[in-house]
């Protein structure tokens, strides 16, 4: 994790790349909060679900505020407001925003490092839903966090709702029975990415599950097969089948569960020979990467060293050099000879804040086509702003509460998560 003192704002479209995927990408997001969708940007096509948060009406006067201005009315709000309010930014906000932020990192580091700054009032969540749920769950009862807007979900968690998940488990339960076997293994465990709800995270917990992130996977799961025969793995597919790939199970023993098909779309002896049930999640900016696009980067920089993110399809982790999350590509660059050529499979923001941060080498996104994550997209300067001075004149708006039983149950798995070592 970094503090982010010394960045300064980069433009939209860095030189090379060779356009976005959506004009809608020049607009601000006030313009498009009243719209279905997810927004512009790499999920924009993703179906949002109907429950999904949205954000009401951000004050006109904030529309109207130069980049100088909200800058300088971010930077004053937060003076006025001291050890107060802590501001988190995720490595793929944007850097007008992550310039504010006291902590930088990925959803885990934010999330835990809410707690080592219990004097705070406020937190505000420079990321998404779900990260602000885990920071609300694992921060202090008294205080209080902050989206600063409530339409910045993501579109990956969603693909998992709990209703789903709890049909999932009764049809699996159905077949396997609870009952452990003669090694004392029960049938199935669930285990859910970190990107996802705190419901989904809840119903980990309370059934003897746990969650993982990008970089713990595979010790989760192999705390899972200690305890299980077999795990369902929420909500994407590709972390799940990329770390067990890489732990020897075969294709074959992990199906893919399609929530809209009965027993996922497997039949009975499929779901038997199972070890890893997949949910058939997926982020959509990952899945942007392909295996044309490194053999292009390997043609044009000889000696190229290409590292993608595990949320990427299986066959673009085949292809590239390494494998990792947020905190390995970042943790790699920063260890790396200088001089050295990096094509990055990873979301635009941070792909080009490395690039900045280290002239040393030479760093690029291996899709030429500029595609954030939308939803990152939706916390922008003006929504900063107004939380922030909502809360120097004593208001909090867009306060993210994770229910009671959901809060047990998510720490529950986050605590087992903490609590797994690797073998
Ligand atoms: O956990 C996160 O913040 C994400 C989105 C991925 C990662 O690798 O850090």
């Amino acid at each position: 994790m970094t503090t982010p003192a010394t960045l300064t704002a980069l433009p939209l479209i860095p030189p090379a790349a060779s356009g976005t995927c959506d004009t809608d990408l020049a607009l601000d997001p006030w313009t498009i909060d009243t719209r279905p969708g997810y927004g512009p940007g790499a999920s924009a096509d993703d179906t949002i679900p109907a429950h999904a948060p949205r954000q009401g009406t951000l004050p006109e006067e904030y529309k109207r505020l130069s980049e100088a201005e909200l800058n300088e009315r971010i930077v004053a709000a937060k003076r006025t407001l001291g050890e107060r309010v802590v501001v988190l930014g995720h490595f793929y906000q944007r850097d007008e925003v992550v310039r504010h932020a006291d902590f930088v990192g990925d959803s885990f580091q934010l999330a835990s490092a809410a707690t080592q700054r219990p004097d705070a009032e406020a937190i505000v969540f420079c990321g998404v839903h779900f990260m602000a749920e885990t920071a609300d769950v694992l921060s202090g009862e008294d205080q209080r966090v902050i989206l600063p807007n409530l339409a910045a979900g993501c579109s990956m968690a969603d693909m998992a709702t709990i209703e789903d998940v709890e049909d999932a488990w009764a049809q699996l339960e159905a077949v396997y029975g609870t009952e452990p076997d003669a090694d004392g293994l029960v049938p199935v465990l669930p285990v859910t990415y970190m990107n996802s709800s705190a419901a989904i995270k809840a119903f980990c917990g309370h059934h003897g599950g746990i969650v993982c992130t990008s970089s713990n996977a595979r010790t989760v799961l192999e705390w899972a097969f200690a305890r299980a025969r077999r795990v369902i793995f929420f909500p994407d597919q590709h972390l799940g089948r990329n770390t067990a790939r890489a732990m020897g199970v075969p294709l074959e023993a992990m199906p893919l569960w399609n929530p809209r098909k009965r027993l996922g779309g497997s039949d009975e002896q499929q779901l038997h020979d199972a070890r890893v049930i997949l949910w058939q999640g997926f982020c959509s900016v990952h899945k942007r990467f392909t295996v044309d696009q490194i053999e292009q980067a390997r043609a044009e920089h000889p000696g190229v060293r290409i590292i993608v993110h595990p949320e990427c399809p299986m066959e673009v982790v085949d292809a590239a050099d390494e494998s990792g999350s947020t905190d390995y590509i970042t943790k790699a660059i920063a260890a790396a000879e200088p001089g050295t050529t990096f094509g990055i499979g990873t979301e635009i923001n941070l792909v080009r804040r490395l690039a900045a941060q280290h002239p040393e080498h030479t760093i690029f996104c291996l899709d030429p086509v500029v595609c954030p994550c939308s939803t990152m997209y939706r916390i922008h300067p003006g929504y900063l702003a107004w939380v922030l001075e909502r809360l120097v004149a004593g208001e909090t708006v867009n306060q993210i509460r994770v229910a009671p039983d959901v809060q047990d149950g998510s720490h529950l798995a986050l605590e087992r998560m903490l609590a797994a070592t690797p073998r």
